[in-house]
């Protein structure tokens, strides 16, 4: 069916808990495992659950964001009746304003949703690691006749003040709601996706905007005066690996577990593949003073140092005598000789001086994008 559902990835936050890495990019184009960005998950999700259109709302530092979603080629969304759409807040409908919350940028861009015309719009966030399928999601929401299905994940209590928490019957429809409560009462956390109906989103986000009444995020506003009007709304439980990598912390994690071959992700299997913008780099070149163990590395690398447990992204230059250790190297990245690198993430293009010491043994150290560190030398 064309257009049956529309995919809308919120790619707008500014990601202030990242720090230093989303000073010049959004979250969602923040790299990832080496050959990712953070937002292809949500793409190739997408891709892979047949979804034909996507819109990418965007608002912050959207630069690199555009440049690599581009067309959407490389999720195969750029055929005859399918396409990738970036929205920027200049072509929303109160121009250069800014999107006060989720929900408020959906409404937004309502002329773009309508000029797809779909049955039901799946929201997404640009921000987290998992493989899921949409179309068995839609499935449900159509099985239980629902206007609204939240997507859930159990959460660890002592963790669930940081999402929307809920109550549901022994139908799974949600009889509670409350987003980032400081007492959470159950473990079913809200992961952020939801599937609507178009026509009744549309009519509550319009109705709000003409009272006056606040309706600008999903999780504060939205999903409770739904539940107050008695509208069906259910959940979707999830059942795989997902992480919100919105901090230093979580995203380095996620990044070592990717490490593991048997990685809870699944990512070898090759029967739902993660796209990426295809970078060309040469083959690594590994010399012979290199040793490396129990990592990744992709193409491009120069490596004469020690790797142990580390990801190098494509074009990472590691000399010789520089030991880099449980750590994330992003793209371009120089790592000068003898230094040491130890629970890290550092940024594309970065550069360490010889020598220098960097250590996250206390908490997980972070170089900026093409920050340098350490006194530049004669090249
Ligand atoms: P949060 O992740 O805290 O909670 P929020 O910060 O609003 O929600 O961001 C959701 C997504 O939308 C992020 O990807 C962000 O980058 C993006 N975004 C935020 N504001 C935007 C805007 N104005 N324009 C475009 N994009 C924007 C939400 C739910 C919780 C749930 C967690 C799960 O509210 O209930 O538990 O997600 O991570
Ligand atoms: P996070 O919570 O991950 O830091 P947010 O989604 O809260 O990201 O991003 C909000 C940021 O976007 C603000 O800190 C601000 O810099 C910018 N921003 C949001 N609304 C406006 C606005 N109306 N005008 C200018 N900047 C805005």
């Amino acid at each position: 069916m064309k257009n049956e559902m529309l995919a809308l990835i919120l790619a707008g936050g500014q990601g202030t808990r990242l720090g230093k890495l989303t000073q010049n990019i959004a979250k969602p184009a923040v790299q990832f495992g080496g050959r990712y960005r953070i937002i292809d998950f949500a793409l190739s999700n997408c891709a892979n659950s047949g979804i034909k259109n996507v819109g990418v709302i965007t608002q912050y530092q959207p630069l690199i964001l555009n440049s690599h979603i581009g067309n959407g080629s490389s999720w195969g969304l750029d055929g005859i009746d399918t396409g990738a759409t970036i929205l920027q807040p200049y072509s929303a409908k109160e121009g250069n304003r800014w999107f006060l919350g989720t929900s408020h940028a959906i409404y937004q861009n309502m002329d773009y949703i309508d000029s797809i015309n779909p049955k039901y719009v799946l929201i997404l966030s640009g921000d987290h690691i998992y493989k899921m399928d949409y179309d068995d999601m839609l499935r449900q929401h159509k099985d239980k006749h629902a206007s609204l299905t939240v997507a859930v994940i159990d959460v660890p209590l002592e963790e669930a003040s940081r999402f929307g928490i809920m109550n549901t019957d022994a139908n799974d429809r949600i009889v509670e709601f409350e987003e980032k409560p400081k007492h959470p009462k159950s473990r079913h956390a809200s992961m952020g996706i939801y599937i609507f109906d178009w026509q009744k989103l549309k009519t509550m986000l319009v109705n709000a905007e003409k009272n006056e009444v606040d309706m600008s995020d999903f999780g504060k506003n939205v999903i409770p005066a739904y539940l107050e009007h008695g509208e069906p709304v259910y959940t979707y439980h999830f059942h795989g690996y997902w992480k919100d990598v919105g901090t230093i912390e979580s995203l380095w994690e996620a990044n070592m577990e990717y490490i593991e071959v048997d990685n809870a992700l699944n990512s070898r299997d090759r029967s739902w593949k993660i796209y990426s913008k295809n970078v060309i780099a040469p083959p690594n070149f590994i010399s012979d003073e290199a040793t490396v163990n129990d990592s990744l590395v992709v193409d491009g690398c120069f490596v004469s140092g020690e790797i142990e447990h580390s990801i190098l992204s494509t074009n990472v230059k590691v000399e010789e005598g520089a030991v880099i250790k449980d750590s994330f190297v992003m793209s371009g990245a120089t790592v000068k000789a003898g230094a040491h690198v130890t629970r890290a993430i550092v940024g594309e293009g970065a550069t360490i001086g010889e020598n220098v010491v960097i250590d996250g043994s206390e908490e997980v150290a972070v170089v900026g994008y093409n920050e340098v560190v350490g006194a530049p030398d004669e090249d």
